[in-house]
């Protein structure tokens, strides 16, 4: 008999770093699902009527339980197989951790505001760097003592931040190359060349209702 159970949905957009950083745990879970890839001037009605509030990522479970927060995926996903500890064993509720916590909440907003400084004319570029910088100071002075934020071993608050540094270096990759934060550089560099990375980052068309079903993860590929 064919196993006719329906995959999880997952909606994505292939550069928000929230879905980065789901896909890349799902991923790593070996999970299969469908992926949507979206456009956000076009957002699918199915994803709308499943999450009202319109952001990505958003998996819908076989059940039909709706997860909208990039961290419950990756909770939910790390649950079913984590094969590689990836979960530390004192954070069950990822926002308790206060990197990934200062992550969310306050860098985020630095770092939009160094991104997109032109749209917050009360202060220059330089000035919206420099906010972002305390939290890079903090992770590389981390990273100074251990290989990864949490101790020896790639953990799930390595995955949650990444992308969000990632965006942080490429805003300005030169200034970024010369900081000073030369244990955090080698950090990133090593998650962009790593496979869990390099293998969510596929380009995808936009999805519409009735197209052939993508799976994901997909197969390595390098087309960034
Ligand atoms: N707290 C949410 C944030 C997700 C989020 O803000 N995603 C952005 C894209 S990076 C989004 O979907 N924005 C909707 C829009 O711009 O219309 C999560 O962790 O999943």
């Amino acid at each position: 008999m064919p196993n006719l159970k329906p995959l999880p949905v997952l909606y994505s957009f292939r550069r928000c770093p929230y879905a980065m950083r789901a896909r890349m745990i799902v991923a790593y879970s070996e999970i299969s699902v469908e992926i949507r890839e979206i456009v956000f001037k076009d957002k699918p009605d199915e994803m709308l009527v499943a999450s009202p509030k319109g952001t990505v990522p958003v998996l819908i479970l076989d059940d039909d339980t709706v997860l909208d927060e990039s961290l419950d995926i990756m909770s939910w996903a790390l649950s079913k197989n984590d094969h590689d500890n990836m979960n530390l064993p004192d954070v069950t509720n990822y926002l308790d951790n206060d990197l990934i916590a200062h992550n969310d909440n306050v860098f985020k907003i630095h770092l939009d505001h160094y991104k997109y400084a032109d749209r917050f004319p009360a202060y220059d570029v330089e000035y919206y760097r420099a906010q972002g910088e305390e939290f890079l100071e903090k992770l590389d002075k981390l990273l100074s003592r251990t290989e990864y934020l949490m101790g020896e071993k790639v953990s799930v608050v390595d995955v949650a931040i990444f992308p969000f540094i990632r965006q942080f270096a490429f805003v300005d990759k030169n200034w970024f190359d010369q900081s000073r934060y030369s244990h955090l550089r080698g950090w990133l560099e090593k998650f962009i060349e790593s496979d869990m990375f390099k293998c969510v980052m596929t380009k995808l068309p936009q999805w519409h209702s009735g197209d052939d079903m993508i799976l994901f993860p997909f197969e390595r590929d390098n087309n960034d």
